[in-house]
């Protein structure tokens, strides 16, 4: 008889369903647990954690492919070690789910990425066992030489440091400095343990001498493991590595999904008592076909998918980095002296099509923001137009060499800033808010904000055209348009809606795709009877003058910008107004100087002032004189 699905199946009074037995992975609650398993249910423990990824990251987004490969690592230094008396750093830190899963946090993959619930990355308010919560690459030999170093000086030489770091991230001149540091200190007492998670990858191959070079090493180990038909002696010849050069202690390669020999690697790493460089050889995205199979970077990271097929549940809209993609080929295909830049980020800053059109103009760097900007200088210098395109939090890292080497020399660089402003579930370290605050101190840099696909196209061409010194482009990570027609353009200024017949009450200054909630917000004012002026200034530094011109104009300013208040748009130009002794008041909105924790753009945008409603309140409340009292719009009629 088939089984009516609709209705629940009728119990007999008094029979409660039995609960199923908890899984191995659901009985797990501390890393202690893991060391009284045996080799089977070491097996079945990973294909219970894959399974559980899987479900959990497909739902919520996240990083899955990276994770999926660093399974029966993160297992075996939980049995090793034992943390958090010995230290774990996992370098960059996307690859700590399972870490956090045998850490007891399981339960908390239902919210991950999510406001108020866990992090993406490691969080030392979550737990003891995590040490480090940055997630910029390349920073995890420095933090374990740092933590060794503190506690060898106060007498815990039992207790063992162990930095944990991909291939990607070791292509990062900071994490060179740290292995330097590490080997000039060779003797016993401060032994750190390096664990290279090598799947050859960053999002895509990694690139360099070093990945070569690791690829070498990797290749001896294949021939261990598969008996080859062919005489030894015509083997290719394998240098010693780098890392022994070095003076470190090398160990390995070891497959880095097998548990006991990683066990037994790890352990006699930690006899050695030196600083020593275990090498594991993993595959990202193992264990789930899509990953495997997805060429581009086995779904280091995905948006919400549906787990059967590793497709998006629903699908995508055109992006702003879909948008630059497409105007960058097109400028390619007129200049052949554009060329581009990319820290080992080629697809999600949107240059694949321009890598496959002109293959020999796109130069991946390695994740080296401080070289790919001096390396840019350099083109620049050598006569051609590059542009560097990096996540907006990511030019931090290469300040310096924007100041110096770049905007001293006046070089005709532009660098485009995705991600620029709230980026959402990858929380403090990735939003993307810092870049206007230390721009606006570099003589000489111009810096423009699109407000639409139709401005992003028309300021990226004004920016390859400028040949007098560094420009800078930035727009978020979202959908992008649709276009948001001038009603007049004036000294370079885009007026955007301007009240008729009414008092120049408020000048509304949009920094870029804050123009759609500064329009809402005018027509909200308009209907308390309120003038408004809604301006786009394009280039947002330096300070247009005729923008100071228009601001004296009016009783009012309020400038609205996805970027940290300080040293932003809107502090620029109240210092131009105070400046040229214009008294009107100038109130910015903006970012709080402050780490901003993830959540939903819109959510965290509206968290931060930045919704129409808001918008609209802070400009009625603070004019002077005529409309005191609170703000409430008035419900529409
Ligand atoms: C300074 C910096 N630049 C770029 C990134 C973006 N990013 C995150 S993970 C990653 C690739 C890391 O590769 P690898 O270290 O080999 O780790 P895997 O993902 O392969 O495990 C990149 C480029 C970053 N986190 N930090």
């Amino acid at each position: 008889m088939t089984p009516d699905l609709a209705s629940p199946v009728a119990l007999p009074t008094g029979d409660v369903p039995a609960e199923p037995p908890p899984t191995l992975l659901e009985s797990l609650t501390c890393p202690a647990d893991l060391r009284s398993l045996d080799h089977a249910q070491l097996v079945t423990l990973a294909a219970q954690i894959r399974g559980f990824l899987v479900d959990k990251v497909c739902a919520t987004g996240g990083h899955l492919g990276v994770n999926l490969g660093v399974v029966e690592l993160t297992i075996a230094l939980h049995r090793v070690f034992d943390s958090p008396r010995d230290v774990l750093v996992f370098d960059t830190g996307h690859q700590a789910y399972v870490h956090k899963i045998l850490t007891g946090r399981r339960a908390g993959f239902d919210g991950l990425r999510q406001a108020d619930a866990m992090s993406g990355y490691p969080c030392r308010a979550e737990s003891v066992h995590d040490w480090v919560e940055n997630s910029h690459a390349s920073t995890a030999l420095s933090y374990a030489d740092g933590i060794a170093k503190a506690l060898q000086l106060q007498g815990h030489s039992d207790r063992r440091v162990v930095a944990v770091v991909g291939d990607g991230a070791l292509t990062g001149g900071l994490a060179w400095e740290g292995l330097n540091n590490l080997s000039a200190d060779s003797g016993p007492g401060r032994p750190v343990i390096v664990v290279l998670n090598d799947n050859g990858r960053s999002y895509s191959p990694t690139i360099g001498g070093l990945a070569r070079h690791l690829g070498t090493l990797r290749d001896r180990y294949r021939r261990k493991a598969a008996p080859s038909t062919q005489p030894r002696a015509s083997w290719p010849h394998v240098p010693e590595t780098v890392f022994e050069h070095l003076g470190l202690a090398y160990v390995g390669p070891v497959d880095g999904h097998d548990i006991p020999a990683l066990e037994t690697r790890l352990r006699h790493a930690q006899s050695l008592n030196k600083p020593v460089v275990v090498h594991a050889v993993t595959s990202k995205g193992r264990g789930y076909q899509p990953a495997e199979n997805d060429d581009a970077d086995r779904m280091h990271g995905i948006d919400i998918l549906d787990p059967a097929t590793g497709r998006p549940a629903a699908p995508g809209k055109p992006t702003w980095t879909s948008v630059f993609g497409e105007a960058i080929t097109q400028i390619g295909a007129k200049r052949p002296d554009v060329v581009c830049v990319t820290a080992a980020m080629l697809q999600p800053v949107g240059l694949r099509t321009f890598a496959a059109r002109f293959p020999c103009r796109v130069f991946d760097v390695g994740i080296a923001e401080q070289h790919a900007v001096s390396s840019a200088a350099g083109l620049a210098m050598g006569g051609l137009h590059p542009v560097v395109c990096v996540y907006a939090t990511f030019l931090n890292r290469a300040f310096d060499q924007v100041l110096m080497d770049v905007a001293l020399h006046r070089l005709p660089v532009t660098f485009v800033l995705d991600r620029a402003g709230i980026t959402g579930p990858d929380g403090a370290s990735h939003h993307g808010m810092w870049d206007t605050s230390i721009l606006s101190v570099v003589p000489g840099v111009r810096v423009a904000a699109p407000r639409d696909p139709a401005s992003l196209r028309q300021l990226l061409h004004e920016a390859v055209d400028d040949p007098a010194g560094p420009t800078v482009i930035r727009f978020p990570k979202a959908a992008a348009g649709p276009d948001i027609p001038a009603v007049a353009r004036m000294d370079g200024l885009d007026i955007l809606h301007r009240s008729a017949a009414m008092p120049l009450d408020v000048l509304l200054v949009a920094a870029g795709v804050m123009a759609g909630p500064c329009l809402e917000a005018a027509a909200l004012l308009q209907h308390r009877g309120i003038g408004v002026t809604v301006v786009d200034p394009s280039w947002i530094i330096p300070v247009n003058p005729a923008l100071v011109h228009l601001a004296a104009r009016h009783r009012l300013v309020l400038t609205v910008e996805d970027a940290c208040r300080t040293g932003g748009m809107g502090s620029l130009l109240a210092g131009a107004c105070a400046d040229a002794a214009i008294t009107i008041p100038v109130r910015t909105l903006g970012l709080p100087r402050a780490f901003i924790q993830q959540g939903g753009r819109g959510d965290l945008l509206s968290r931060h002032g930045l919704t129409a409603e808001q918008i609209a309140a802070v400009a009625a409340t603070g004019l002077p004189d005529t409309h005191p009292g609170p703000w409430a719009p008035r419900p529409s009629t």
